[in-house]
């Protein structure tokens, strides 16, 4: 790329035959592109001869379509001050949208996690709030996350000095100020303009650790390099149907220093999240193309399903050697929900599984995480030492409360995965919000272990919880909301009328 093309040249290639566009100030010839492209081609052509960088940005990792199209393709730079600006003209639901960013709660007044999902939905564009909050189905086992936890029941000690309580731990042996991690989320930049940065920060000045997603808007490297030195970070992998890619980018994770490999086994095939599929992603959207070609997008599939055809389902227990063998990172499945496949990677010699449904977005009416914890702890505990230094257990899915957590690690987890919590925090508040809600779990740690008598993580112990209703679902399975808005009741005996 050397040569300098001025913005005229560029609006001259503005059709189906010939279409070239400018992303960060370089142009691209995207015409052979047009039909792979993951969100399809309508939303390139509207871009056509034009500037794509506002609406490539939210979803494409930076490096996407240098790492993609063909050299031959990059055109060159683009002459700014030749580039007529494409002025996008503020929408109802935008102006609607800005006065209720500017009429937020002050942060002070955020007081719980719930607090900045009720923001975030007013804020945030319908697209991003439609793909960050949809599950699959009914959407049953989402909200069954959260009522699993108010299933159980505290059994608080007294007397017992806690005049100080200490809930910092080691996760996978990097210290963490608390017993969470960040949870991988994907499109960060929909929510917010510095997407995962805004974690990578907060994470950093808090002593949190993050765990970085596969399918992330802003590259691996830019979250990387925005961490401190020795800032502990985790990787989320979604694998790659070409393993050769997946293999570089693990062993570039690792010499970047990345401590853990989150290995996502729940999603051979994406959910169907009806939210985000109702938003014809398609039409008016843009696609990601991440890590490999897809072709054959189907209409009206939503964000998610636009771009996850490059991950592989043919995934298989017999690809835990492989990982093994490229790389010395821990190896944790993330997305195990049954003590038969805790058992299997517990003996593949992994050093650890999630037990979870991925926010409800995979399997609806799976069973939560922290439910399937009991089975899973038992099921271990026959095969060694218990706790296990070397097999650590995590649980993420409808966590909003630091009493969630000590659920969870009473029960028998090492510490718990928060993902829509923070990515509610940071798409109300930025950076700052996510700082809030460390502080806020922090605040809560504090009441909860004094209550509870427990002066440190150790001393959360199973006795401290009565889980006896935790299996019980009988009226307790959350309501099927869909069905019960078109369902029509019966009705009694009527009287005549004249
Ligand atoms: C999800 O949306 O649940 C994800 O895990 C991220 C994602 C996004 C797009 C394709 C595949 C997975």
């Amino acid at each position: 790329m050397s040569s300098l093309v001025s913005g005229q040249v560029v609006a001259e290639h503005a059709s189906r035959d010939s279409c070239w566009i400018i992303v960060h100030n370089k142009v691209y010839d995207v015409t052979d592109f047009l039909d792979e492209h993951p969100g399809g081609s309508k939303i390139i052509l509207r871009y056509a001869g034009k500037d794509a960088t506002e609406a490539y940005e939210p979803i494409h990792p930076p490096d996407a379509i240098q790492n993609n199209l063909p050299i031959e393709k990059h055109i060159g730079s683009v002459d700014p001050n030749t580039v007529a600006k494409v002025v996008k003209q503020a929408t109802e639901e935008d102006k609607r949208r800005q006065a209720l960013m500017d009429a937020r709660p002050p942060l002070d007044e955020i007081l719980n996690l719930h607090d900045f999902e009720a923001v975030a939905k007013a804020v945030l564009p319908a697209k991003a709030w439609a793909y960050y909050s949809s599950a699959s189905d009914d959407e049953i086992t989402i909200r069954e996350n959260r009522a699993a936890f108010q299933r159980i029941w505290f059994r608080p000690r007294v007397l017992r000095d806690v005049t100080s309580v200490d809930w910092s731990m080691t996760i996978l042996g990097c210290k963490s100020s608390l017993p969470i991690y960040i949870s991988a989320t994907a499109l960060g930049k929909l929510g917010h303009p510095d997407g995962e940065l805004n974690l990578t920060r907060a994470a950093a000045k808090h002593g949190v650790i993050q765990m970085i997603p596969t399918l992330a808007s802003c590259s691996f490297d830019e979250i990387v390099d925005a961490a401190q030195p020795g800032q502990p970070l985790f990787l989320q992998l979604y694998v790659n149907r070409d393993r050769e890619i997946t293999k570089k980018y693990v062993q570039h994770a690792e010499k970047r220093g990345v401590k853990a490999l989150f290995i996502t086994v729940d999603a051979p095939q994406l959910g169907r999240r009806e939210k985000d599929m109702r938003m014809k992603f398609v039409d008016d959207g843009a696609g990601a193309k991440v890590q490999e070609g897809q072709k054959d997008v189907k209409k009206d599939q939503g964000v998610a399903r636009a771009i996850s055809s490059f991950i592989d389902p043919s995934l298989s227990w017999k690809d835990i050697p492989w990982f093994r063998s490229i790389t010395n990172m821990h190896i944790i499945l993330k997305g195990v929900a049954t003590p038969e496949d805790a058992i299997l990677a517990y003996e593949a010699g992994c050093q650890g599984i999630v037990l979870s449904n991925h926010g409800g977005r995979q399997l609806d009416t799976s069973r939560s995480g922290v439910e399937n914890l009991i089975d899973i702890v038992a099921a271990l505990k026959t095969k060694g030492p218990w706790p296990n230094p070397n097999f650590s257990i995590f649980v993420d899915g409808g966590v909003r409360r630091a009493s969630d957590v000590l659920k969870a690690i009473a029960l028998g987890a090492s510490a718990v995965g928060v993902g829509r919590g923070f990515l509610y925090a940071f798409s109300s508040y930025g950076q700052e919000g996510v700082e809030r809600a460390i502080q806020i779990l922090r605040d809560e740690f504090e009441m909860n272990m004094r209550l509870l008598g427990a002066r440190t993580i150790s001393e959360v112990v199973p006795e401290m919880v009565d889980a006896s209703a935790l299996r019980s679902h009988a009226g307790l399975t959350p309501p099927d909301n869909l069905y019960n808005t078109i369902y029509q009741p019966l009705g009694l005996a009527s009287f005549k009328t004249k």
